[in-house]
């Protein structure tokens, strides 16, 4: 009997995503460039369903089933290509190439048209969820067309997480829109652990409280607003104690963020679409910052501030934190979800931000109670601007904004770099002045540059001669 799909590459994400499809009774063909990892996963885990096993990629493309359907879960980058040119000429006309891993969607855009060129269907899907998620049930954002989607649909529902007897699995759109979506789920993920990694500073540092105090306020917040996997796993690491010291593990983890660069295409992409993005962009900064370590030893006894510690009731400064927390982690979601928007805009990708929500309940690594709040928004105004506007969010960040300009304040005060809660809440306060001061930056820039400006009281472009007589001409309408 030949397997209903393939899987290459059988590093953890690989072989994890084989055995779930295994486990739920889909036959499944398994290779690995170096053929001993086969041998392995065949030794390991061939009891656990209908695998079969195959050495060399020939043997691979024999063993399926046509139009073969094959996912490819290599290394991001070079491999994916790598494998796709080894494959292509095995494969006959409307097989399917399946990229499951985490590409940069420019490339999925430049591989489904590769792959069109050879007769061959290519789909790029974002998979969720970790190791663990893989194997349990992550969340998957399948991109591509829609009749190869249709082929592999049941096997990719079936896989996925489940909330509430939903697949956390759905078509997404053309081309790169399923790697898209999974780019701007990773950069939201950025935000969200910087905001937690804020909070623990301020907790510490501020509040003067140990790892373990922390990973219990962590737990706490888990069972209101804030219930994630995030906030969850916050209060595991917080608990855990390291064997070596006795004392808590995070203590002596070094403090340097590393990045694969999903964050930094999201920033990147948000500064080409023109999408105010601060929260995700400054997570990503804050990882480059941290990772500047001899500058900041060097800086520590060189550049002056305050020293964090003491002020307020602790009570009151951790309730305050925990609505900082919220009303920032509203805007990095609000920001994300624009971005979107606008890059279903640009590339007609018709986007159901909605269902995207509803995708990221379960599986995922930012899956949290609030997506419901963020699916029935898109439910009821399928064409929101901003999810700040709808009464919802508008409510929850009033209700929090006084704790969240206590928390900056304190912070600022106190010396506490907080670049994710103070930068959301300069958008939120600049997104909501109907006027702003970017009437003197227009000014400045027909100053120097004569780039004209626009009048609020008439139309048409105006630039002032402001070297020569003063005066203003119209230049335009
Ligand atoms: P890695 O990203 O570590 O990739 C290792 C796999 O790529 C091995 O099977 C390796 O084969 C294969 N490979 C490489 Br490297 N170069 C190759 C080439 N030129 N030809 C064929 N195979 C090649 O694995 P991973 O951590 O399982 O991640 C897989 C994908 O999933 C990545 O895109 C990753 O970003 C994404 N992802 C990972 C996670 C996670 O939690 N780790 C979560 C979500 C998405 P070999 O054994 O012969 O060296």
């Amino acid at each position: 009997e030949k397997s209903r799909i393939g899987v290459t590459g059988l590093a953890v994400m690989g072989a994890n995503l084989a055995r779930n499809m295994a486990r739920r009774g889909f036959p499944v063909a398994v290779h690995n460039r170096t053929t001993s990892k086969t041998t392995e996963f065949m030794k390991d885990f061939g009891d656990e369903g209908p695998f079969t096993g195959a050495e060399t990629l020939q043997e691979f493309v024999d063993a399926l089933e046509t139009p073969r359907k094959i996912v490819v879960m290599v290394k991001a980058g070079k491999p994916v290509d790598a494998v796709i040119d080894e494959l292509a000429p095995l494969l006959d006309a409307g097989d399917i190439i399946i990229d499951a891993g985490n590409s940069h969607f420019p490339d999925t855009d430049r591989r489904t048209a590769y792959c069109a060129e050879r007769n061959l269907r290519f789909m790029g899907i974002g998979v969720s969820g970790g190791e663990e998620g893989a194997l349990l049930g992550p969340s998957i954002m399948p991109g591509g067309d829609v009749a190869a989607y249709s082929e592999v649909e049941e096997i990719l529902t079936t896989i996925a997480a489940q909330v509430d007897g939903t697949p956390c699995c759905t078509h997404v759109g053309a081309g790169g829109a399923g790697h898209y979506v999974k780019m701007v789920h990773n950069g939201i993920e950025y935000a969200d652990i910087q905001l937690i990694a804020e909070a623990y500073d301020l907790l510490t540092h501020v509040a003067g409280l140990s790892a373990p105090e922390i990973g219990k306020i962590f737990e706490e917040w888990n069972s209101g607003d804030l219930e994630s996997f995030l906030c969850e796993i916050t209060a595991k690491v917080l608990a855990k104690t390291d064997d070596t010291t006795g004392g808590p593990l995070v203590d002596v983890i070094a403090d340097q963020a590393e990045q694969k660069g999903t964050g930094r295409w999201t920033a990147m992409n948000a500064l080409e679409l023109g999408v105010p993005l601060t929260g995700i962009t400054e997570a990503v900064f804050a990882r480059t910052l941290s990772s500047l370590a001899d500058e900041r030893q060097k800086a520590s006894t060189t550049l002056g501030g305050p020293t964090p510690g003491g002020g307020e009731n602790r009570d009151d400064l951790v309730e305050d934190i925990r609505q900082a927390l919220y009303a920032s982690k509203v805007v990095a979601y609000a920001q994300g979800f624009a971005q979107m928007r606008a890059a279903s805009i640009e590339q007609g990708w018709d986007l159901d931000l909605g269902s995207m929500a509803t995708i990221w309940r379960g599986g995922c690594i930012i899956r949290a109670q609030f997506l419901n709040r963020i699916r029935d928004a898109y439910a009821e105004h399928p064409d929101l601007d901003n999810l700040l506007m709808v009464p919802y969010f508008t409510e929850a960040v009033a209700n929090a904004q006084d704790s969240w300009r206590r928390v900056v304040t304190t912070a600022t005060e106190q010396g506490v770099a907080i670049p994710a809660f103070s930068s959301s809440l300069s958008y939120y306060d600049g997104y909501r002045r109907e006027r702003g001061p970017a009437n003197l930056i227009q000014g400045l820039r027909d100053f120097f540059g004569a780039h004209g400006y626009r009048r609020t009281d008439a139309d048409g472009s105006f630039h002032t001669r402001w070297a020569q007589d003063g005066a203003e001409v119209r230049t335009g309408d």
